[in-house]
C-alpha cells in the first residue's frame, strides 16, 4: 500500500506551501506572507489561515525561530494542533444491532464508493453487515450497490428504483436487527441544497429511523468532495442544518486535490472527520489522522533528517 505521503503528495497544498520551504527563503515578513497566499490559495480558508499567520508572526516578532527550520517547524505543529480535535475515529459498538450509518451527501462525491469501502473494512474486522440501497433515484445506483454486495456476500436491501428511500431504510432496520447485523449502511441519493424536497426527504428518512430505534441513525456521514474548494464548507453548513450531520468523509485527495479545506472545515465546523478518501479503489480509505495528514502535505523541511 502506498503512504500517505505518496498518495497526498500531490496535492496543490504539499506544491504550494511545500514548495516555498525547498528555495532555501529567508527568515522574512515576505515568507510569512507567501506563506498566508500559498494556505489561501490551497483552500484552507481565511479563518484558518489568519489563525497559522498570526501565531507565525508573533512567535518571529518575539524572535522565537533561529532559522526557517523553526518556523517551518512551528507551521507543522499549528496546522496539526487545527485538525487534533476533529480527528476522532468512528467507534462503533459491538452491542448496537444495528449500528446504522446514514450516508449523505451532494452528488458524485463518492457515498456509494465509500460505503463499499466501508463494508469492506467492517467486514473484515469481523462484524456482520448490511447496506440498505437507499439511492432510489436512478436504477443504476441500486444496481450499482447490489451487484457490489453480491461479490462481497454483502446483503443488501432494496426495493428497486423509485421507491421510497425511507421505506428502504425502515425495511433494512428491522431486517437487520432480524438478523442481529452489527452495522448498517444507508445509501442516500445525492442532492443539492437548492432541492427542499430532496432536503425534507432526508429528514424523514432519520424521522422513520427513530420509529424503530430511537438512537438510530447512530452516525450521519457526510461525504465531501476533496476538489470542491470553499464550496465544502456551504455543502456542510446546509446538511448539517437538515440532518445534523456526526462524521464527515473527505475524498479524492489523491491527485491534485487542494487539501486545504480539511483545515477550513476543521475550522468552521469541528465536526470530526472519520476517513479520508485517497482513490478509487477499495482500500484506498484512510481513518483520518492529525500527525499523519499534515507530514503527508507538508513536506518536510528540506535538508531534515
Ligand atoms: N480519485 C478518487 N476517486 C474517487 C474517490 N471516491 C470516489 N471516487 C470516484 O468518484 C466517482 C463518483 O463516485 P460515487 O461513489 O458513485 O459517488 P456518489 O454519487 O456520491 O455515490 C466515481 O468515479 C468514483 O470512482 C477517491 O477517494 N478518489
Ligand atoms: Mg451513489
Amino acid at each position: 500500500m502506498l503512504t500517505w505521503r505518496e498518495k497526498l503528495g500531490n496535492s496543490n497544498f504539499a506544491k504550494s506551501v511545500g514548495g516555498l520551504f525547498s528555495g532555501n527563503p529567508r527568515l522574512d515578513d515576505d515568507l510569512l506572507d507567501e506563506i498566508e497566499t500559498a494556505l489561501l490559495t490551497s483552500d484552507v480558508g481565511v479563518a484558518a489561515t489568519m489563525q497559522v499567520i498570526e501565531d507565525l508572526r508573533r512567535k518571529m516578532k518575539q524572535r522565537q525561530f533561529p532559522d526557517v527550520a523553526a518556523l517551518h517547524e512551528q507551521l507543522r505543529a499549528d496546522l496539526i494542533a487545527m485538525l487534533e480535535p476533529i480527528a476522532r475515529p468512528l467507534v462503533i459498538n459491538e452491542f448496537d444491532r444495528p449500528f446504522v450509518i446514514l450516508t449523505v451527501g451532494v452528488n458524485g462525491v463518492g457515498k456509494t464508493t465509500t460505503i463499499g469501502k466501508l463494508a469492506k473494512r467492517f467486514k473484515d474486522q469481523g462484524r456482520p453487515i448490511m447496506l440498505a440501497a437507499g439511492d432510489t433515484f436512478r436504477a443504476a445506483a441500486v444496481e450499482q450497490l447490489q451487484a457490489w454486495g453480491a461479490r462481497n456476500e454483502i446483503p443488501v436491501i432494496s426495493q428497486g428504483q423509485n421507491a421510497d428511500s425511507a421505506s428502504v431504510s425502515f425495511d433494512a432496520i428491522q431486517a437487520a436487527k432480524a438478523r442481529d447485523v452489527n452495522i448498517l449502511i444507508c445509501d442516500t441519493a445525492g442532492r443539492l441544497h437548492t432541492q427542499s424536497g430532496l432536503m425534507d426527504e432526508l429528514s424523514k428518512i432519520k424521522r422513520v429511523m427513530k420509529k424503530i430505534d430511537s438512537s438510530a441513525p447512530q452516525e450521519v456521514l457526510m461525504v465531501i468532495d476533496g476538489t470542491t474548494g470553499q464550496n465544502a464548507i456551504s455543502q456542510v453548513r446546509q446538511f448539517s442544518a437538515a440532518v445534523d450531520v456526526t462524521g464527515l468523509v473527505v475524498t479524492k485527495l489523491d491527485g491534485t486535490a487542494k487539501g486545504g479545506v480539511v483545515f477550513a472545515l476543521a475550522r468552521e465546523f469541528g465536526i470530526p472527520i472519520r476517513f479520508i478518501g485517497t482513490g478509487e479503489f477499495i482500500g484506498d480509505l484512510r481513518e483520518f489522522n492529525a500527525v499523519d495528514f499534515v507530514d503527508a502535505i507538508l513536506p518536510p523541511m528540506p535538508g531534515a533528517a
